[in-house]
């Protein structure tokens, strides 16, 4: 089951209460005040995992409850901290605080970690408020509340490729021919029901390997911003994509039209949103190994002036000269943006 949106309920744990206590001994009748101070509570932490993929844990449990500190004691024993609770999340999740509808954090690398609630720091027992004056306080803190709230998390995968097609325009096949990833192929539409990120190693330069990350989602149809097919919804994960590839069937297996296909692509990209046709674009033509397909390629280049990449994820023909550019082009992204970082979005 693949869950990229949900809702969770965090709460960090409260501090502890200060405790009132005086030293009694034998021969000693003023021991003076002794109580400790209440205990941390525990928080609520988000941790990056490259290991997870999506928010499946999230779903199921969505109450995360950090432990209470515990209460100060005599003899100045301080209260015990409260359990911390890490929440392992994927990469690129966002995290959002359904009270003000702000954003609070964005998971974006493996081991980072953010603190979503702080525990309540425990209350000061008696011996803190001793002085020249007070020398037997009764007086002690209840502990601070731990933070709490509901927060939305939503995953918007990280890959430098995103692939963007008709159904059966043969997205899944490609990403399993430059990629260790195998997602489901079939000749019907909507195969795919949810994105899929492979990893391509381009190992051009033995010396400097390249690796770089290509989504699959599912299929875009004319109407999707009505929610036609599977909708739109998926294409939140080809937003932080820095390059996206028009995947079109040239040979029109499916009885439509190029140009067409790619007319409909565009809108549908725009009408979700139009910075989405501001990233770098690469237009691939799929499915040249079919008869017809060369004479509708002419046709579409001559429509086009950009270039297009003619491949065939059967034969395998066109995937080496895709590889090579895929990988220079995204180089050349990141290189740019190591110059210029963009915020995320
Ligand atoms: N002849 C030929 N068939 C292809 C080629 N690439 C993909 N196919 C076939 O096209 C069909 C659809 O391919 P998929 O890779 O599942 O297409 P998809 O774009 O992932 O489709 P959805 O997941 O439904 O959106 C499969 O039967 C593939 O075998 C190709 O280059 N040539
Ligand atoms: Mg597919």
């Amino acid at each position: 089951m693949f869950v990229d949106e949900c809702v969770i309920k965090a709460q960090a744990g409260d501090g502890g209460r200060g405790c009132v206590s005086f030293r009694r001994e034998k021969f000693e009748p003023w021991g003076g005040p002794n109580g400790g101070d209440g205990g941390r509570g525990g928080d609520v932490i988000l941790l990056g995992d490259d290991d997870t993929n999506n928010l499946v844990d999230c779903k199921y449990h969505p109450h995360c409850r950090a432990g209470h500190g515990q209460h100060g004691r005599g003899s100045d024993c301080t209260g015990r901290e409260g359990k911390f609770v890490v929440l392992k999340l994927p990469l690129g999740t966002v995290v959002i605080n359904t009270a003000t509808g702000q954003t609070v954090t964005e998971i974006i690398e493996d081991g980072q970690n953010v603190v979503l609630c702080k525990g309540g720091n425990g209350g000061w027992g008696n011996t803190r408020f001793k002085s020249s004056t007070n020398r037997a306080p009764r007086r002690a803190n209840p502990g601070q509340p731990g933070e709490r709230g509901e927060y939305r998390l939503v995953l918007k995968s990280i890959a430098d490729v995103g692939l963007v097609g008709f159904p059966n325009a043969g997205k899944s096949s490609l990403i399993s021919r430059l990629t260790k990833a195998r997602p489901r192929t079939a000749p019907y539409p909507f195969t795919t029901l949810h994105p899929q990120i492979g990893v391509c190693e381009d190992t051009g330069d033995p010396n400097e390997p390249r690796r770089l990350q290509i989504a699959d989602i599912p299929g875009l149809i004319a109407g999707a911003s009505e929610d036609r097919g599977l909708g739109h919804r998926f294409l939140r994960h080809i937003e932080r994509c820095r390059l996206l590839v028009l995947l079109l069937d040239m040979a029109g297996s499916d009885g439509r039209e190029p140009r067409d296909d790619h007319a409909t692509l565009v809108r549908e990209l725009e009408l979700y949103d139009p910075a989405l046709l501001k990233k770098p674009q690469l237009v691939v033509a799929n499915k040249m190994d079919l008869p017809g397909a060369a004479a509708q390629l002419a046709r579409f280049r001559r429509r086009h002036r950009q270039k297009v990449f003619a491949v065939s994820c059967v034969t395998g023909a066109g995937l080496e000269e895709l590889k090579k550019e895929l990988s220079k082009r995204v180089l050349k992204l990141r290189a740019r943006e190591k110059k210029s970082p963009l915020p995320a979005g």
